[in-house]
């Protein structure tokens, strides 16, 4: 038995996509986030001591972080891994993705939420100041750099691991979802564009994305 325990606006419509791709059964348990905070429900850690999303429950046991879930399943069904000779870049970006992309966009959204906090009125320009610094000083270079990095990657590609719809292909749709939410600070970005049009036309991103909903939260929090 398969269950996705699903966090809405979050990572797990990952998830979501990749079991449809691989047209499997699973039962779909969801969870809201707090209105004020937009942090997990503290039930969560009841199931695994961090309570992040995506969790895979299968056979009884509890599977976190996307990375191992999505190469647990890839390896389970031998299906959506790479084919000969993409080994390299599959595994280069099914690991990034969560090991070096999110980490600026993260930080990103920290740095927001300072700038949108209400506080009381004598800490609000030192707070902004912060904020603006720790932008200035690293968030918005490294968000050039690895979504730099990434439109220059997909030059002439169809797919990260080359020719074939990977595993790596959902893996990498949430920070490049997320990076769009936050446009304002990327120059245009064609391969990456036409790369996110052509993986979101799949058949299974539009039923992950009807039965989980959309993956970026766009409000910051309060
Ligand atoms: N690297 C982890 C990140 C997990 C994670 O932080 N998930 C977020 C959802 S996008 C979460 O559960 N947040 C709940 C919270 O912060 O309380 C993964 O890829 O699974």
């Amino acid at each position: 038995m398969i269950r996705v325990h699903h966090l809405e606006t979050s990572r797990s419509t990952r998830l979501i996509w990749t079991l449809e791709e691989l047209e499997l059964t699973y039962e779909l348990v969801e969870y809201t986030r707090h209105p004020k905070t937009r942090r997990a429900p503290l039930s969560a850690k009841s199931l695994h001591p961090l309570g992040r999303f995506p969790m895979l429950e299968i056979d009884g046991q509890i599977l976190a972080e996307s990375g191992a879930i999505l190469t647990y399943l890839v390896e389970r069904e031998g299906k959506l891994g790479p084919i000969d000779g993409s080994a390299v870049d599959y595994t280069y970006w099914m690991h990034y993705a969560e090991g070096s992309a999110m980490l600026p966009l993260l930080v990103k959204l920290l740095t927001s939420g300072v700038r949108g906090a209400r506080l009381p009125f004598f800490i609000k320009p030192t707070a902004k100041t912060i904020a603006n610094t720790i932008d200035e000083n690293f968030t918005d270079g490294e968000l050039q750099a690895h979504f730099g990095w990434i439109e220059q990657a997909l030059e002439g590609k169809t797919y990260f691991a080359g020719e074939q719809f990977s595993a790596a292909d959902i893996q990498m749709s949430y920070p490049i979802q997320a990076s769009f939410a936050r446009a304002d600070v990327f120059p245009a970005r064609p391969n990456t564009s036409a790369w996110l049009e052509r993986v979101q036309s799949r058949t299974a991103f539009a039923i992950a994305l009807q039965k989980g909903g959309e993956p970026i939260m766009t409000a910051t929090p309060q």
